[in-house]
């Protein structure tokens, strides 16, 4: 049997995390994490337009964490956004600073009456296996819906519809349904094919 490579992701997130557990343990990679505790994980997030830069800023903050891991193979973190077209660049880098300030309902009010409702989820993953970075960024465009629909996901989930979907936000749909449309989802297939030709 081939050894399961054992990956620490670096979040703080436990949606991210149980997406990439499920997005990458079939491949053959373990995802393991610190959560809890004295040892949460507290990544500093830079100031910058660009999810690039904030993932670049969060791997390199990487260090300490993998000193302190058992048998870790690579180490991975990931920056995602969701940017809505009404209002250019928003919320991006701040997604998560705006979902905890204005919460979906605060969203929804900014949004009320508008006509243009299409938006993005973008990610952007890197890898570190030894002195190795494979950089893998996924995206899916949607709209905003009217109303907070489904408990699935988390985050933004229950107010994006995919446009590649069936009408469902992605709070509706199963984590195997999400991950066929979504910004981690191709992400993640990006950076499997990257590894794969690694070999
Ligand atoms: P880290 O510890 O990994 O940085 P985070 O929650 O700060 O976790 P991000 O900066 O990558 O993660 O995400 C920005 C925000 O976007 C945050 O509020 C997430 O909950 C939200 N988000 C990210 N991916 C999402 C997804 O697939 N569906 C819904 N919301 C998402």
């Amino acid at each position: 049997m081939v050894e399961m490579k054992r990956i620490l992701f670096l979040t703080s997130n436990e949606g991210k995390l149980r997406e990439a557990k499920h997005a990458l343990e079939p491949w053959g990679y373990e995802i393991v994490s610190i959560v809890g505790g004295t040892n949460k994980v507290q990544l500093v997030e830079v100031q910058a337009r660009d999810l690039v830069t904030v993932a670049l800023s969060k791997i390199e903050q990487a260090e300490s964490y993998v000193e302190n891991a058992h048998q870790i193979d690579g180490v991975m973190v990931e920056d995602a956004g969701f940017f809505i077209d009404a209002h250019p660049n928003f919320p991006g880098v701040y997604s998560a600073h705006i979902l905890e300030s204005l919460g979906l309902e605060g969203i929804l009010r900014l949004m009320r009456g508008r006509r243009e409702r299409g938006a993005e989820f973008q990610s952007t993953i890197v890898l570190q296996i030894e002195s190795e970075r494979f950089v893998a960024q996924g995206s899916c465009r949607g709209r905003l819906s009217e109303e907070i629909r489904g408990d699935g996901g988390f985050g933004y989930d229950p107010l994006f519809i995919p446009e590649d979907g069936d009408g469902r936000t992605f709070a509706e749909m199963s984590i195997d349904e999400k991950k066929a449309l979504s910004h981690r989802g191709h992400a993640m297939a990006r950076l499997v094919t990257l590894l794969e030709d690694r070999g």
